[in-house]
Formats: structure tokens, C-alpha cells, sequence
């Protein structure tokens, strides 16, 4: 069975993979002006694929104005900007790309780690302002081998994380929605148990309603002023008011971010701080794992296209019955 149609770039993506659905596609861009009501008015009924990003999503609103949609391809692991419950409910498909970026995005966590830990970004400035021949060196920093680490969500890049943390002769445990069958590291009830227990609590859980403020302040305060948090899944899974009120005031040792609850603002309190690290959410951000990114959502396009399926659904399309 073919299925053709329209396909709809909604919100920002990489040049290459925007160019080659305009090119190779015939996709259009929703319009983010003033124009956006007339050209879903114009041409709403004819789409039937949707290419977005964790970035912007499809939400309930814009999917009520695609009659015709049956898919939401994803360029990016998360997809918490769509409502997914909607889409269970129109039968709408919703693909993601899993595993290409697991490496890049652990790897990110673990220079978080060392980065907060070490001081080196704050090192870094130090020397470039021609400090080091005036003050001395730098204060002392914090081992990173050896210590506790707590991971919160230990999925795939979670897991990977946790691998890289024992080459380290870290102590992981975890705090996951259930505890993990033969899994060698130590489970946690609760976030706020883990916390109180490691020296570093590392966010990897995926975003969305669910997990919204699971590191709340009672979490950051279990984990203490000599505790460091690092976060490369989502900024709406802490509380970020709470964390700049906690780091401000000396309560937290360190926190390593490379997402913010309201991207790309950035708390303006926290660029005062020295004992934080900010990433503007590079995490995926590499040459190869972005062609990755690009060729698993492109596969997920292809094959919806072609026969009404996605090869990484996070939900499956309901099939056309015809
Ligand atoms: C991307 C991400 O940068 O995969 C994700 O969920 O957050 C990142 O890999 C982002 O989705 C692209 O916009």
C-alpha cells in the first residue's frame, strides 16, 4: 500500500535535512508569522507527515489542524513538545531516533561531570585573563574517580553513562520508574533517597509530564551542599528556580547543564557563577551523530511514506485499513 501526501516541516531543523525534504519531498514549512492561520487553512488537509524536532513538536492544537496527519517524525530522541496522548487518540504515528546519539550525549555527561568537578571551564578563564602568573593557581578542585554517582532514568543514555562511570571506578546506583531487572548497580526508591546517598546526581531521564520537576528542591537539598548535579536530558525535569536558589546561595557544590527549562534563556544568575558549567544543549551535537539523526529520521519518513509503518515508532501509526 502507498500512501503519498504532504509532507510538513514544522519548527527549525538542520539545514541539510530541511533542504533535502524541501528538495526531495516537496515539503513545505509551517509559516511562525502571522501567515500560519491561512496556509493551515490552505493546505492543513493535505498533510500527512509531519518532520519536527524535540525543539518545537506538534502539539494538540496544530494536530487538530491536520485532519489527514498519520505520522510525527522526530529528528532528536526527545519528544516531549508533542502531546503524544493526542496522537494515541487520532491514531497518529510518532517516530523518534533512538540509539544514533546515545555515545554523544554520555559522553557529554561525563565532560559535565569532570568539567563542574575539576573546575576546567573555570580554569580555562582563569588562565585566558592572565590570572594564573598574578593569583597562583587555581583553589583546588574535587577527585571525580572513585565517587558516588546517582543517575535518574537509567534508559539508553542512562546505561551508557553508568558504563562510562565504571571505568572511572565510580559507585553507580539509580533512580528509574521501576527498578531494572539484573541491572549490577544499586537501585533507589525514590529521587530524593538517590540524592542523599551519591556525590553527583546525573539527570537522564526523558521529559515530559511525567517527569516534570522530579528533581525537585527536596532532591537537591538531599544531595547537599557538597553534592554536584549534572543534566543532559531536559530542563523541565528539575526544578530550576529551586537549583539557581540552591547554587546561589552555596547549597549545591556544582551543576553541570546542558539544558535549560526555557531554551535557549539561560537564569541570568547562573552566568555569575563559577561553580557552574552551561552548554547551549550540544549534547547530540556532533558531525556523525547528527548525519545519524538525519538518515534514522529520514528512514522513518521513507517508510511511512511507502507503507505506513515507522522503523523507531515511539507509537506505532494506527494502519489505514483500505
Ligand atoms: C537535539 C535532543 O539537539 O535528541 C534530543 O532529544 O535534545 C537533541 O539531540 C534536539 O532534539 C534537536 O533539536
Amino acid at each position: 500500500q502507498q500512501i503519498h501526501g504532504q509532507v510538513l516541516q514544522v519548527g527549525p531543523l538542520k539545514p541539510s535535512l530541511s533542504a533535502t525534504l524541501g528538495d526531495a519531498y516537496g515539503a513545505s514549512i509551517l509559516p511562525t508569522d502571522a501567515t500560519r492561520a491561512d496556509f493551515l487553512a490552505a493546505h492543513g488537509n493535505d498533510v500527512t507527515a509531519v518532520v519536527t524536532s524535540g525543539r518545537t513538536g506538534v502539539d494538540a492544537e496544530l494536530m487538530d489542524a491536520l485532519p489527514s496527519l498519520g505520522a510525527i517524525v522526530h529528528f532528536g530522541v526527545g519528544y516531549d513538545t508533542t502531546d503524544v496522548a493526542r496522537a494515541k487518540e487520532r491514531g497518529i504515528g510518532v517516530s523518534n531516533t533512538p540509539d544514533v546519539l546515545t555515545d554523544c550525549v554520555a559522553d557529554i555527561a561525563l565532560g559535565l561531570l569532570i568539567d563542574v568537578m575539576r573546575g576546567l571551564s573555570f580554569a580555562d578563564r582563569f588562565v585566558r585573563a592572565g590570572r594564573w602568573p598574578v593569583e597562583g593557581n587555581v583553589p583546588l578542585t574535587r577527585r571525580v574517580s572513585g565517587k558516588r554517582v546517582g543517575i535518574v532514568g537509567l534508559g539508553r543514555i542512562g546505561s551508557a553513562i553508568a558504563t562510562r562511570l565504571d571505568g572511572f571506578g565510580c559507585v553507580v546506583s539509580y533512580h528509574n520508574r521501576s527498578e531494572i531487572d539484573g541491572s549490577p548497580y544499586a537501585y533507589a526508591e525514590s529521587v530524593t533517597a538517590l540524592a542523599a546517598d551519591v556525590d553527583v546526581l546525573v539527570v537522564a531521564a526523558s521529559g515530559g509530564a511525567g517527569t516534570e520537576k522530579l528533581v525537585d528542591r527536596e532532591v537537591l537539598e538531599a544531595l547537599g551542599p557538597d553534592g554536584y548535579l549534572v543534566n543532559v536530558a531536559r530542563g523541565s525535569v528539575v526544578d530550576e528556580d529551586a537549583l539557581v536558589d540552591l547554587l546561589t546561595r552555596g547549597q549545591l557544590a556544582g551543576a553541570g547543564l546542558d539544558v535549560f527549562a526555557h531554551e535557549p534563556d539561560v537564569p541570568p544568575a547562573l552566568l555569575e557563577l563559577d561553580s557552574v558549567v552551561l552548554l547551549p544543549h550540544l549534547a547530540s551535537g556532533t558531525v556523525e551523530t547528527r548525519a545519524a539523526m538525519e538518515a534514522l529520521t529520514l528512514e522513518n519518513l521513507d517508510e511511512f511514506l511507502a507503507a505506513g509503518t515507522l522503523t523507531t515508532p515511539v507509537l506505532p501509526p494506527r494502519q489505514a485499513t483500505s
